[in-house]
C-alpha cells in the first residue's frame, strides 16, 4: 500500500442535543487530534436530512454544532471546520461510491435497522444510503484516520470495503494515470478511550443518544450546572458502593458507565478512578462527577451561547472552511473522475 498524507476527518450531524456520548466519543477527541494532523471537521448536514428536519432549526443547529466545536477548542485557523453541503464534492463521491457499494453489504447495517425501525418501507432512501455518503466524505479527502464512537464502527468498515473495491476495481486506470497501487487509503478508525459508548444515564444497556425521549437519558452540552447536578443525582445505580477493581463493574452496566465518564471527563482510566473511589457510595461518587462534570462541561455550554448569539462569525468561519475543504477535495474527486472515465470538460 502506498504511503497517505496522514490526514484526520471526522463529522457531526446537527439534529439538536449534542450530548456528552458527542463530547467525550469524538468532539473531545478531535480538540487532541489537532496537535498531531492536519483535520478536518465537518457538520454533516446532508446526513441529517435522511430524516425529516425543519428547515430553520437547521440552519440552527448547523451553527450550534459549529459552535460546540469551536467553544470545545477546536482551532479554525488551524482546522478546517465547515458544513458537508457546501462542498459539492461529497454529493458527487457519493453517487459513485453507490456504484461501488453492494447492496448485500448496505443490508448488514445495524444502524440503518435500528433508526428505519420497524416501518422500513417508509424510511427514506437516504437513511439507507448514509454509510455510502459516509465513506465518500472521509475518502473525498483521502483521509487515513476518523475519531469515531463505537456506534460508527461498522460503518467504517464499509468505507474500507469500498475504498478497496475502488481501487480493485480500477486497479488498470489508477496505475496508467500514475497513482500507483491505490487511489484511496485503508482509512484507521480511532475508536478507544473510557468513553467510546457513552451510555444512557437511564439505561446503562442503552447508548446514549440525541433521539432518546427522555432528556434524563443524556447530559447536553448546554444543561446548566443544576441541569446537570439533577440528571447525575437521578441517574440509575445499582444498590452496591463502587468495586476496587474494574473487574467488579462487569455486569454493572450503570456503574461501569458512570466510572467511564468521570475518568475521560478527568482524561485517566477507569483504573485511576478505582483506585480513588473503591468502596464508595453513589451518593460520594455522584457529588464528585457532578463538581468534574460541571468544571469541564459548563465553560464550554457557556462559550457556545456566547458564539451562537454571533450567526455572522459562524457563517464566516464555516465559509472559510469550506474553501479550504473544496481546495483539497476538487483535484482529488477530478482525478476520480478520469479513473472511472468521464470524459472532461476542456
Ligand atoms: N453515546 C455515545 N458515546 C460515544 N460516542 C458517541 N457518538 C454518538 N453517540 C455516542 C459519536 O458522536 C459522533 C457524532 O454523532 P452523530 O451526530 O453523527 O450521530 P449519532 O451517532 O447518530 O448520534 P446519536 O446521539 O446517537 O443520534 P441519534 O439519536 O439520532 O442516533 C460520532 O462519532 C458518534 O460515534
Amino acid at each position: 500500500m502506498p504511503a497517505f498524507k496522514e490526514l484526520v476527518f471526522s463529522g457531526v450531524q446537527p439534529t439538536g442535543n449534542l450530548h456528552l456520548g458527542n463530547y467525550l466519543g469524538a468532539i473531545k477527541r478531535f480538540v487532541t487530534m489537532q496537535a498531531q494532523y492536519d483535520c478536518l471537521y465537518c457538520v454533516v448536514d446532508l446526513h441529517a436530512i435522511t430524516v425529516w428536519q425543519d428547515p430553520a432549526e437547521l440552519t440552527r443547529q448547523i451553527r450550534e454544532v459549529t459552535a460546540a466545536f469551536l467553544a470545545a477548542g477546536i482551532d479554525p485557523a488551524r482546522s478546517v471546520v465547515f458544513n458537508q453541503s457546501q462542498v459539492p464534492q461529497h454529493a458527487e463521491l457519493a453517487w459513485i461510491f453507490n456504484c461501488v457499494a453492494r447492496l448485500g453489504w448496505l443490508n448488514r447495517m445495524t444502524q440503518f435497522k435500528e433508526k428505519a425501525g420497524k416501518d422500513r418501507e417508509n424510511a427514506s432512501v437516504g437513511l439507507y444510503d448514509y454509510p455510502v455518503l459516509m465513506a465518500a466524505d472521509i475518502l473525498a479527502y483521502r483521509a487515513t484516520h476518523v475519531p469515531v464512537g463505537e456506534d460508527q464502527k461498522q460503518h467504517l468498515e464499509l468505507t474500507r470495503d469500498i475504498a478497496q473495491k475502488f481501487n480493485n476495481d480500477f486497479a488498470g486506470a489508477i496505475a496508467e494515470q500514475g497513482h500507483g497501487e491505490a487511489f484511496f487509503p485503508t482509512t484507521e478508525p480511532l475508536i478507544g478511550g473510557p468513553a467510546a459508548r457513552v451510555m444512557s444515564l437511564r439505561d446503562g444497556t442503552k447508548k446514549m443518544s440525541k433521539s432518546d425521549p427522555s432528556d434524563y437519558s443524556r447530559i447536553n452540552l448546554t444543561d446548566d450546572a443544576d441541569g446537570i447536578a439533577q440528571k447525575v443525582r437521578k441517574a440509575k445505580t445499582d444498590a452496591e458502593p463502587l468495586p476496587s477493581e474494574t473487574a467488579g463493574l462487569e455486569k454493572r452496566p450503570e456503574a461501569d458507565n458512570l466510572v467511564g465518564i468521570f475518568a475521560a471527563l478527568n482524561d485517566v482510566s477507569r483504573e485511576d478512578v478505582l483506585r480513588d473511589y473503591g468502596g464508595a457510595q453513589f451518593s460520594a461518587f455522584k457529588g464528585a462527577l457532578v463538581d468534574l462534570a460541571v468544571a469541564k462541561l459548563g465553560p464550554i455550554g457557556a462559550e457556545m451561547q456566547r458564539l451562537v448569539a454571533d450567526p455572522g462569525h459562524i457563517d464566516a468561519v464555516l465559509a472559510n472552511g469550506a474553501a479550504r475543504a473544496e481546495a483539497i477535495a476538487a483535484p482529488n474527486i477530478a482525478a476520480v473522475k478520469d479513473i472511472v472515465g468521464f470524459a472532461r470538460r476542456r
